[in-house]
């Protein structure tokens, strides 16, 4: 029987975007058995209700009320996903649908599939270059810091098979923000399973403005990938 895709959409305040990204994934997917988990932490503009009237059959609206968080939905997402394959991508378009098929595909070879925005520099246009050029000193960091092999360790975008993941220790991982992706991608190393990167063009966000504090970001990622390689010397 053919294997089954579970999409982990997290989303606060992506009301006007998950309503357009949820179809246009759905597309993507139309020759794929799938399914997609959006997951909403409790949004003041009602993202949740916004989905859930749309009562689309291939969509399991998850609304969270308490022990809010970015990584925390991940999990939640993950945990409550019926497929063989899971993807998380952020639901503001800066994950490209796009991409879906190639990801999955290439499961057939490799344990985890990655987008990388730094891979062979797979760039168009962008809305950000500071944030660009930041995030790519950032992975140089990451890299030293932490031994990873792979060009991307913040962007959060992968497909991976259900059992994969399942091996890694969610505790250890799923807490926080996209600092949960450095722990990801270092932990998914450590155990050697085979990656396989794709490179990817950082998409736009659609609308509304998202997380604006980029400099906080880099601080509290700065700490977590110290705290990663002192608990794994
Ligand atoms: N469930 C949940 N989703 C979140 C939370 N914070 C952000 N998101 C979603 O996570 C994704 C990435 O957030 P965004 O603000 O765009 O971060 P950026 O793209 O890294 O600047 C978006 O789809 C957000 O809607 C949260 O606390 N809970
Ligand atoms: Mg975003």
């Amino acid at each position: 029987m053919a294997e089954k895709i579970s999409v982990i959409l997290p989303c606060y305040n992506e009301k006007k975007n998950i309503l357009e990204l949820v179809p246009v994934i759905h597309d993507f997917l139309k020759n794929y058995d799938h399914e997609v988990l959006v997951i909403d932490d409790n949004s003041p503009d009602g993202t949740y209700l916004a989905i859930k009237e749309k009562n689309y059959d291939y969509v399991l609206p998850i609304l969270r009320e308490s022990d809010k968080g970015f990584a925390k939905s991940i999990r939640c997402g993950i945990e409550k996903a019926s497929g063989d394959i899971i993807i998380v991508m952020d639901s503001d378009f800066n994950h490209l649908p796009k991409y879906l098929p190639i990801m999955i595909d290439n499961l057939k070879y490799f344990d985890c599939v990655i987008a990388s925005r730094f891979l062979y520099l797979a760039r168009e246009k962008h809305d950000g270059l500071f944030r660009l050029i930041s995030s790519w000193f950032f992975n140089i960091f990451i890299r030293i810091i932490l031994g990873s092999k792979v060009t991307e360790n913040l962007f959060g975008f992968f497909a991976v098979r259900k059992e994969v993941i399942s091996k890694l220790d969610f505790d250890d991982i799923f807490w926080g923000f996209g600092d949960y992706y450095i722990r990801f991608i270092f932990y998914i190393q450590k155990k050697d399973f085979s990656i396989l990167q794709i490179p990817a063009i950082f998409g736009q966000r659609n609308s509304g403005i998202g997380n604006k504090n980029l400099i906080g970001r880099i601080i509290r990622y700065t700490k977590e990938t110290f705290i990663l390689r002192f608990k794994n010397l």
